[in-house]
């Protein structure tokens, strides 16, 4: 059955944006089947008022889920930041249908004993895949909450076995300039690159994630596999990952190469440390009129604040 979830015979990447919709229908068949299947007893159903297509969807509910109000499904696949497929909000919903996640790997190499190349089948068999319902505070201010389906990172590191040495973790997205054209263009430094000290990978929160609204991800948000890290500013989980290495040496990442005045290596979420351009105080959940606080490490205090217990959280911010 779980093989079933990528090996459904319409993937995103075959749907155009203009048939997205149309389309869903039927791979929601799928993927659907194969996610209740891996149901755990404790169930919930999802209400998509935004859906032409109502698909009640037993899932197990995690206890780091978040009960606020999920963001709509319209705003979590087309309000996006991809900047493979361009800067606009909209681009990555209209152009990541380019993006061919079919026989996709992702290799783990690095300070690891068993370096391996993992398929989608591979993966899958790692571990049962959850729902987590995270808040996601983009660096812009903004935020959503979003219903993921995945498995806790450390599935994926345990399987790998990692040495002594391995410090920190890498992730990089595919680098693809006829699939990602906003590669083109020289605003970030491409492959898109991302990382995280090894205890923050490990971290039971961290999510190696394959969907969201109960559906494998759409391309548009990190198709077939990325990670989701709730307590950093977004930019921290990288979209459709190809490696991860692990390494000793702290890696690079896109947007601290881009700006390191502006966007450091931990970038937890902080109110208290600003942005040089403006406030972290505040964020717009969007969908919603006015601002609400933004909350520290974005409200998941009680699972990562020992992580920095020795840490100057403005000089590493
Ligand atoms: N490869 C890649 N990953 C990425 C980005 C990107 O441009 N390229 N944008 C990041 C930013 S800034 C945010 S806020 C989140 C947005 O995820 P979402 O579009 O699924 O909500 O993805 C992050 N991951
Ligand atoms: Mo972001």
């Amino acid at each position: 059955m779980r093989k079933k979830l990528f090996s459904s015979n319409i993937y995103p990447s075959e749907i155009t944006s203009r048939t997205l919709f149309d389309s869903r229908r039927r791979w929601l068949q799928g993927s659907v089947a194969s996610l209740s299947a891996l149901a755990m007893p404790e169930k919930i159903v999802h209400s998509r008022e935004d859906s032409k297509f109502p698909a009640p969807i037993d899932a197990n509910k995690s206890k780091f889920s978040s009960d606020e109000e999920q963001t709509s499904y319209a705003d979590v696949t087309r309000y996006n930041n991809f900047y493979e497929f361009g800067t606009g909000k909209e681009d990555p919903f209209e152009q990541a249908y380019r993006l061919k996640t079919e026989g996709w790997r992702i290799q783990v190499i690095g300070d690891v004993m068993r370096p391996k190349t993992f398929d989608m089948d591979d993966i899958l068999r790692l571990a049962p895949v959850e729902e987590r319902i995270y808040r996601l505070r983009c660096v812009e201010a903004w935020s959503m909450v979003i219903p993921w389906v995945g498995f806790p990172l450390a599935k994926l590191l345990n399987a790998v076995q990692p040495t002594g040495n391995a410090r920190f973790v890498e992730f990089i997205s595919l680098y693809d300039i006829e699939q990602m054209p906003g590669q083109k263009s020289p605003v970030l430094r491409w492959p898109y690159t991302e990382g995280l000290r090894i205890d923050e990978a490990m971290n039971p929160l961290t999510l190696l994630t394959l969907g969201l609204y109960g559906e494998i991800l759409p391309n548009q948000n990190g198709a077939p596999v990325r990670i989701v890290v709730p307590w950093k500013y977004g930019f921290k989980s990288a979209k459709s990952i190809v490696t991860i290495r692990l390494t000793e040496k702290q890696p690079a990442s896109s947007w601290n190469l881009a700006n390191p005045n502006e966007y450091g290596f931990y970038s937890n979420v902080n109110p208290n440390v600003s942005h040089p351009r403006w406030s972290q105080r505040r964020e717009r959940r969007i969908g919603e009129f006015l601002k609400r606080d933004t909350l520290m490490f974005n409200g998941y205090s009680e699972w990562v604040a020992d992580l920095y217990r020795d840490l100057d959280l403005n000089k590493y911010f």
